[in-house]
């Protein structure tokens, strides 16, 4: 595939069925801001290493898919002004024009399980906007999760979303969603968003059952959303997060920002606002997300 280049670990160990854990790079490049985006990159891949597996920080560079960036990409996706955000239908255009742009979890998940891999770790998933009625604004991620066959662990969606219309969507879609060592689906910033998730695992080898069972029953292709919640000392302040929410919401509206700008604005908004407080919860939620994964990896 000449479009694509995984990296030569990545390929050894895939071919050894060792695991393998891809990273997005979306978050790298429009979720969090420099010069920590860098260093968090970096620490993610040394998190799954450090859990036994290989990482696979995925995005496009010069009109090529990269599974597996070395250093140099990953500065290059925390650095450069030009990287655009790739959604799956994004792909093609952005290799036919030779540009360099990072992966969300829809492209992400989709280029992961074409190469083969099947563990995944992000912060929180993209879903339904609050602004739906108005603006239909739904995240790619969630129909591409439909059609794709890979474990998914991540701290929920976004808490910017309308998260129960995102689960009703997710049920109407016949995406899995396990709630890690809850009942409750986690909040993304905070541990629980409040609404129930129906089916709770306790371990990795927990996780493993579950996609073994599916595969044995030839379930369609789709993926499996493990949610696994930030820790309550970690999180951000719910009062604080709530409160500022709606101001966020209301400078987004009045900016008139839309389409792919809204996420990226909406989460900066509340890092400048919370003094990065909320920097810090999304981070600590990547990292148990990451740590998670290589372990779920393993027991496949
Ligand atoms: N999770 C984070 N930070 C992010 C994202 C997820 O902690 O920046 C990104 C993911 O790449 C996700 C994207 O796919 O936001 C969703 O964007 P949109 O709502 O435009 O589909
Ligand atoms: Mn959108």
């Amino acid at each position: 595939m000449p479009l694509t280049e995984v990296a030569p670990e990545v390929t050894e160990a895939l071919a050894a069925r060792r695991p393998v854990v891809a990273l997005e790079s979306t978050i790298i490049a429009h979720g969090l801001p420099r010069p920590r985006n860098l260093s968090v990159a970096v620490e993610l891949e040394g998190l799954v290493r450090s859990g036994g597996a290989v990482p696979a920080t995925i995005a496009v560079l010069d009109g090529r898919v990269h599974i597996g960036l070395g250093r140099d990409g990953l500065a290059r996706i925390a650095e450069d002004d030009g990287v655009r955000k790739l959604g799956r239908r994004d792909l093609a255009p952005a290799l036919a024009a030779g540009v360099s742009g990072a992966t969300t979890v829809s492209a992400t998940a989709f280029l992961a399980a074409r190469a083969g891999i099947r563990v995944f770790a992000t912060g929180g998933l993209g879903g339904v906007h609050r602004a739906w009625t108005l603006t239909q604004d739904e995240s790619a991620d969630l129909r591409v999760l439909a059609e794709t066959r890979i474990t998914v662990v991540c701290a929920g969606v976004k808490s910017i979303l309308d998260v129960p219309a995102t689960l009703q969507r997710l049920e109407t879609l016949g995406v899995g969603v396990l709630g890690y060592g809850t009942d409750r689906f986690p909040g993304f910033y905070l541990t629980s968003s409040g609404e129930p998730v129906e089916w709770t695992v306790h371990s990795p080898d927990a996780v493993a059952e579950v996609v073994r069972a599916r595969d044995e029953l030839g379930a369609p292709d789709s993926a499996l959303i493990v949610a696994n919640p930030v820790s309550e000392a970690e999180q951000l302040d719910p009062a604080l997060h709530d409160r500022l929410l709606g101001e966020a919401l209301a400078a987004c509206a009045e900016h008139g920002v839309e389409g792919q700008a809204v996420t990226p604005f909406l989460l900066d908004f509340l890092t400048r606002r919370t003094a990065g407080a909320s920097l810090e919860a999304n981070v600590a939620a990547v990292r148990g997300n990451v740590r998670l994964a290589a372990r779920i990896a393993a027991a496949l």
